[in-house]
């Protein structure tokens, strides 16, 4: 029943900052989904007999890949699956039950936020048994196999049924098919008060979440509408689709317009906020105003101990290198450790597994705790809730409060999409040949102090992560950030970040890209972004 089928390897099956990701024509290939599940278990030791974690955002070829991954854990001797009734697991629940149900590890299929349907975004990455990301040493290890596989193990059996909850077998291995909402929506009645939100809303508090055709549609629809009381129809494309009904879903300005516009418009609800094809990203935006995801990480953790789950306070606040310095503020007066890590959720686990830190964020809409070992979309959003339940002020007068207590950082994000790669490179090579020069040079009025390449030094492990993008920081403070996105499927993504602090209490309402267009010209000056790339302006701005 167990069969041994030759292959060989791609080559190209390299994990970015979150999996591997490629189109789906590309996991289409012969043996090509086969080959990075082998490479996966032949870099894991120690799993015979042991419990592994299937499940997916539930785009298209979801299905076809459980199969395939059920089938070929069975043959390398896993004990048990546990997988999501339909193949559906949203990647933060897929952490809480990797880690409630103490297994192994698990297998998320997901590409994010990426676009889904027979032409667009596939993923496969592997998360290890504290539930999150696999680090840097084993996505390396997986990547270094890929290269050198010359055979799979699956087992020759029919599918499963993945739409039944219960316990079924699979040559001799047990695949127990779970309600995928119900783990997670127990973790969140724990850490929020749902009495005091239920309370809010029936007090008449208005919300509205858009799902956006993705996978959090049936854990919003249970913990916001079932549970805590908002009025049905409060959750907007609440059903996974395989294609997101053909939208990104990305919950940004730009494809979540929508509900930004609801929110800005005249009979805009109290509360709106979105998340992403996979759960675990969140846009948040209060009653006439969008809380960037810097200053949304930097309010949560001013406010957590408000929650039951964080009443004790937080032991310190983690957050990505290009995320703006808002959270450093608060961690600063809370006494607290401020810990700055490269992109991707991945470096966070250690920091959450020492206790060293308990919330974390990134300027990409990702924010989460030490309740799992993933970003959390809809965690931000409940205990945004929980927060406003407590404190029954609006949102933009929390915000207006934050910005005078801790000044505010002017944040924005500049993507140049789809850039030839050749290009995107002799940018990045270009910026850091002027590591040298730059210091000391001055821009009209903004004058470079240092310029480098982020390294990380995990404090943890002592692992090192060099070249985690390029920082241009000015004289009082501001800053300008280069990288190239590692979640791409065609050409390459330049992003920039741009940052300015702004301690004036009298300046919280200016706009945003106008305070920062000094430095945005600068940002072009600097690294030739319009004669490398051909773009005259940004494909989207966040
Ligand atoms: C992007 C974001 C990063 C995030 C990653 C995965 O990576 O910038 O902050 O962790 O996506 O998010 P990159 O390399 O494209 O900049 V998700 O929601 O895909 O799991
Ligand atoms: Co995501």
């Amino acid at each position: 029943m167990i069969k041994t089928v030759p292959t060989t390897p791609y080559g190209d099956q390299k994990p970015g900052t979150s999996g591997l990701r490629k189109k789906v024509p590309v996991f289409q290939q012969a043996n090509y989904a086969e080959n990075f599940i082998q490479a996966i278990f032949d870099s894991l030791e120690d799993f015979a007999g042991k419990t592994l974690v299937i499940g997916g955002d539930g785009r298209f070829y979801n299905r076809e890949v459980i199969q395939i991954a059920i089938k070929m854990a069975a043959a390398n001797g896993f004990g048990r699956v546990l997988v999501g009734r339909g193949g559906i697991l949203s990647t933060p629940a897929a952490s809480n039950v990797i880690r409630k149900y103490k297994a192994f590890g698990g297998i998320v299929l997901s590409a994010s936020h990426n676009p889904g349907g027979p032409t667009e975004d596939f993923g496969i990455k592997y998360n290890i048994g504290n539930g999150g990301p696999a680090p840097e040493k084993v996505t390396d290890a997986i990547f270094a196999r890929t290269k050198s596989i010359d055979a799979y193990r699956i087992a020759d059996v029919a599918d499963i049924n993945l739409d039944a909850e219960g316990t079924q077998d699979v040559a001799g291995m047990t695949v127990t098919v779970i309600d995928p909402v119900a783990d997670y929506a127990e973790l969140m009645a724990e850490l929020f008060d749902f009495d005091a939100i239920r309370a809010l809303i029936s007090g008449g508090f208005t919300v509205t979440f858009d799902a956006m055709s993705a996978v959090t549609g049936p854990y919003a629809k249970e913990i916001l509408e079932n549970r805590l009381g908002a009025a049905k129809g409060s959750v907007l494309n609440f059903v996974p689709l395989p294609d997101f009904g053909g939208h990104h879903p990305d919950p940004n300005l730009v494809h979540a317009k929508e509900l930004y516009e609801t929110m800005m418009g005249p009979d805009a609800p109290d509360f709106g906020a979105a998340s992403d094809g996979d759960g675990d990203r969140n846009l948040i935006i209060g009653k006439g105003i969008f809380v960037t995801p810097s200053d949304s990480l930097a309010m949560l953790a001013a406010n957590a101990h408000l929650a039951p789950g964080y009443a004790k306070g937080l032991a310190g606040i983690a957050r990505s290198m290009p995320t703006s310095g808002a959270a450093d503020r608060v961690a600063e007066k809370l006494g607290i450790g401020l810990y700055e890590t490269p992109t991707g959720w991945k470096f966070f686990g250690n920091l959450l597994d020492a206790g060293l830190a308990t919330i974390c964020g990134e300027e990409s809409a990702g924010t989460g705790s030490n309740h799992v070992r993933e970003k959390d979309g809809l965690w931000a959003v409940l205990l945004w809730l929980n927060i406003l339940a407590v404190r029954r002020e609006s949102v933009i007068d929390i915000a207006r409060q934050h910005w005078t207590t801790y000044g505010r950082n002017y944040y924005s994000r500049h993507d140049y999409e789809e850039v030839d790669s050749e290009a995107a490179n002799g940018l990045m090579t270009a910026l850091r040949d002027q590591f040298g020069t730059l210091p000391g040079k001055s821009f009209g009025a903004l004058t470079v102090e240092t310029a480098d390449d982020f390294s990380y030094h995990d404090p943890v492990d002592g692992s090192v992560s060099n070249n985690q993008g390029v920082r241009i920081l000015f004289e009082g403070g501001s800053r300008v950030v280069f990288r190239l996105s590692g979640t791409g499927t065609s050409g390459a993504t330049l992003r920039v970040y741009i940052e300015r602090f702004e301690p004036d209490t009298a300046r919280h309402d200016l706009d945003t890209q106008a305070v920062l267009a000094d430095l945005i010209a600068v940002a072009d000056e600097i690294a030739g972004i319009r004669a490398r790339t051909g773009r005259d302006e940004p494909s989207v701005i966040t």
